[in-house]
């Protein structure tokens, strides 16, 4: 990455009067603190800002810094004030839930994109892009070391939770030594490690293992494609009258993608709009699974996409279809 794009970035923030920062819908650990990383960065130049996500953000991230200020609510936004829009960690300008704002923005607004996924979508005016880095926090990181700017404790929680939550704590291929490295640098300035771990990984609750156990208990593996399957109904997910958070039931298609000699697994999961969620994963290196995603009408990375699609799970014989 050329640093220019950096310097230039950084003094985009410097000379705006009121700064959006936005991330992508159901936001998962590594948005979430790439905006809060960034409020950090705008609060200590002292500009205005504010801070949207279409979903509140999951309670699990209430440790990190200024998650409070985040707000959900669009009508509280006059998008028409902000002179500079930075979207964090979204493959597509439609998973903000503001793109008409941001394709039809006016001609004195700035739109930055700050982003780890492969390129679909054209709508930035000045873009900081890495598909090789693991996470956004990661590509933040960099931003951070070639603008010179002090990696206070908060910053480095931030950096280090991006990190672990999108590599499944260094389990995900994406993980590179560099990644290791910045992530040793931010223990030593601070980060809190244990803190990090308690909220992403150790945040079960009962009724989501059994959630768990239900999509584990149903995996087939087709053998012609030799890749596993496994759905998960509405029903199952409000069985105990109790709903799994969708951050807690994000991780399964991570886990059974832990199974062994297949090219992949696709966890199918019903969800209260009438839509079915596609996850789909692989530890393999000669395996795209976005590939069948972007089919599918979807998109996301070579080892995790995703996709969606209308209709119902509905049992036949000793398989699944959709209806
Ligand atoms: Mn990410």
């Amino acid at each position: 990455m050329p640093d220019a794009i950096y310097s230039k970035i950084y003094n985009q923030i410097k000379i705006s009067k009121n700064i959006l920062l936005a991330t992508h819908e159901n936001p998962d650990g590594d948005g979430l603190s790439s905006i809060c990383l960034m409020i950090e960065i705008i609060e200590s130049l002292n500009q205005p800002y504010s801070a949207y996500c279409f979903d509140q953000p999951p309670r699990q991230f209430d440790f990190l810094p200024s998650v409070e200020k985040i707000i959900s609510d669009k009508t509280k936004l006059n998008m028409d004030n902000f002179d500079l829009i930075i979207v964090l960690d979204c493959g597509s300008s439609d998973r903000t839930k503001i793109s008409d704002e941001i394709k039809n923005r006016g001609k004195s607004q700035i739109v930055v994109e700050i982003d780890h996924h492969p390129k679909i979508e054209d709508y930035a005016d000045m873009e900081l892009r890495d598909p090789a880095a693991s996470s956004t926090a990661e590509i933040l990181y960099k931003f951070l070391k070639a603008n010179k700017i002090k990696i206070s404790k908060n910053i480095a929680n931030c950096v280090l939770t991006g990190i672990l939550t999108d590599t499944a704590n260094f389990l995900y291929p994406s993980t590179s030594q560099e990644t290791i490295q910045i992530s040793s640098e931010m223990l030593s300035k601070g980060a809190k490690l244990p803190q990090i771990m308690e909220n992403t990984l150790r945040n079960k609750s009962l009724n989501s293992m059994k959630i768990w156990g239900k999509a584990m208990s149903r995996l087939k593996i087709n053998p012609k494609y030799n890749f596993a399957f496994t759905v998960l109904t509405l029903d199952d997910v409000n069985d105990n009258g109790e709903t799994a958070n969708e951050e807690e039931l994000e991780g399964i298609a991570g886990f059974i993608s832990n199974l062994h000699n297949v090219h992949g697994v696709m966890l199918l999961r019903e969800q209260p709009d009438g839509i079915i969620k596609g996850s789909l994963r692989t530890s393999r290196h000669d395996v795209d699974v976005s590939r069948l995603a972007q089919a599918m009408g979807g998109g996301g990375h070579a080892k995790s996409s995703g996709f969606k699609i209308e209709g119902r799970l509905e049992r036949a014989g000793d398989g699944w279809i959709i209806v």
